[in-house]
C-alpha cells in the first residue's frame, strides 16, 4: 500500500510538473478581458468597440511601429506586444503624378496610410478619430507622433495641404479577426472609435475603410498595409539584406477645370487613370530601391485594387522564395510572377544578380503604362 501511494503520488507530482509545464503553452496567448476565450492557440471575442468624443488634436498617426512606404519598423522586441496605434481620418491634397493632385481622404495624411508592422500573436489597441471636419497638417512636424512623420515629410511625393471634407468612415484591418459590424463600423465626422484585436495569423494584410461606397472610399485613398511577421520567422530571416513594402492601387481620377477629382463611372467600369506603387507612379523610379550585387532582397508586395489585378515582377530576377499572402506555410519557389488579385499579398525574395538596373513591374503592361511600375538599383558586390 505504501509502495502504491508512493507511485500515486509520484504520478500527481508528474502530471502536476507536466500540468505546470503545458499550461504555458497551451496559454502562449493572454486572455485580458472577460469574455475572450483561445481556439488553437489564438485570442477570440476581443471586447465591443467603444465609440465616442474626445477632445484630441494631437498627431493624427501614433504608434512605435508605423513607417511610411517603402520602409519597414523592425521588430526590436522579443516575444509579443501590446501596440497602441492611432490613426485619424484626415482630408489631404495629395500627388499621384506629376501635375496630378486631388484632394484624398486618407488615414493619417497619405496615400497608402502608414505601415503598421507587428508580430503573430500581438495586441493591438486601435483609436481612430474621424477628424474629416478639420483641417490637420501632417507635413509641419509633429511631437509626439511616429518615426512616420519623418519618413513622410522626405517622401517628395506627399505635400499634404489640409483640406475639410466632412463624412462618415470606418477602418476595417484585415488582420483582425473580429465582428466587422461592431469594429469596423462607420463613425461620424468629430467621433472617435477605439476597438482591440489580435494578430491571430501572420501575413500582410490590408487596412481600408468600408463605409460605403467601399469602392469610392477606397479610390479616394483610405489603405495601407499591415504586416504581421511570424511567430517563428521566416526560414531566410537571417539571410536578408534589405527588405521594402510595396503596395499597388489604381485611381480613378477626372480632370474637372483644373482639379482633378474621383470619376466613380471609371472606378465601376475599372478603367483607372493611373496605378501606381507607393502611391505615385513616380514613388519607386525616381527614388528607386537600393541593394547590391548578391544581396538577398525581400519584398512584402501588397496589392489593394480597389478593383484590380497585380501580375507583380521584377525584370532580370527570379523570386527564389514566395510567401503566398505571407503566410510561412505557403511556401513557393522559382516564380517569376506572381498573380495577386484586390487585397491579396505575397513575401517574395530574390538575390540580386549582379550590378544594374531592375524594374518593378505589374507585368500586366496596361498597368505598367498607367504607372505600375519602379526601379531597383544594384550597386557593385560588397557582400563576402
Ligand atoms: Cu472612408
Amino acid at each position: 500500500m505504501k509502495t502504491q501511494s508512493r507511485r500515486l503520488c509520484k504520478l500527481a507530482m508528474v502530471s502536476l510538473l507536466l500540468g505546470s509545464m503545458v499550461i504555458p503553452v497551451a496559454n502562449a496567448q493572454k486572455l485580458k478581458h472577460e469574455g475572450e476565450f483561445i481556439v488553437d492557440g489564438m485570442v477570440f471575442g476581443l471586447p465591443k468597440a467603444k465609440v465616442f468624443t474626445e477632445d484630441y488634436s494631437g498627431p493624427p498617426v501614433v504608434g512605435e511601429y508605423l513607417s511610411a512606404l517603402p520602409h519597414l519598423q523592425k521588430l526590436d522586441y522579443k516575444g509579443n506586444k501590446e501596440h497602441h496605434v492611432r490613426m485619424d481620418v484626415i482630408s489631404q491634397k495629395v500627388e499621384i503624378a506629376p501635375g496630378v493632385s486631388y484632394t484624398a481622404w486618407t488615414f493619417g495624411g497619405s496615400v497608402p496610410g502608414p505601415t503598421l508592422h507587428v508580430r503573430e500573436g500581438d495586441r493591438v489597441v486601435f483609436t481612430m478619430k474621424n477628424r474629416s471636419d478639420e483641417a490637420v497638417v501632417v507635413t509641419d512636424p509633429v511631437k509626439g507622433g511616429s518615426p512616420y512623420f519623418e519618413q513622410l515629410q522626405a517622401n517628395p511625393y506627399q505635400k499634404n495641404v489640409p483640406a475639410i471634407t466632412p463624412m462618415p468612415h470606418s477602418m476595417d484591418f484585415h488582420s483582425g479577426t473580429v465582428a466587422a459590424d461592431d469594429k469596423w463600423r462607420s463613425i461620424a465626422p468629430g467621433e472617435t472609435i477605439e476597438f482591440e484585436w489580435v494578430a491571430n495569423y501572420p501575413g500582410v494584410y490590408m487596412y481600408h475603410c468600408g463605409t460605403a461606397s467601399v469602392l469610392m472610399h477606397s479610390a479616394m485613398g483610405q489603405y495601407g498595409a499591415v504586416v504581421v511577421s511570424p511567430k517563428k520567422g521566416f526560414s531566410t530571416d537571417k539571410k536578408v539584406d534589405h527588405e521594402f513594402v510595396v503596395v499597388q492601387s489604381e485611381f480613378y481620377l477626372e480632370k474637372i477645370g483644373t482639379e482633378y477629382v474621383y470619376d466613380h463611372t471609371a472606378a465601376m467600369a475599372r478603367d483607372a487613370s493611373h496605378v501606381a506603387f507607393n502611391g505615385h507612379v513616380s514613388a519607386l523610379s525616381k527614388t528607386p530601391l537600393r541593394a547590391n550585387a548578391g544581396d538577398r532582397v525581400r519584398l512584402y508586395v501588397l496589392n489593394v485594387g480597389p478593383s484590380g489585378t497585380s501580375s507583380f515582377h521584377v525584370i532580370g530576377a527570379i523570386f527564389d522564395r514566395v510567401w503566398y499572402e505571407a503566410s510561412p506555410e505557403n511556401e513557393w519557389r522559382g516564380m517569376q510572377t506572381v498573380l495577386l488579385g484586390a487585397s491579396n499579398a505575397a513575401v517574395i525574395e530574390f538575390i540580386v544578380p549582379e550590378e544594374g538596373l531592375y524594374k518593378l513591374v505589374d507585368h500586366e503592361f496596361a498597368d505598367a503604362e498607367r504607372g505600375a511600375a519602379g526601379a531597383l538599383i544594384a550597386g557593385p558586390r560588397v557582400k563576402r
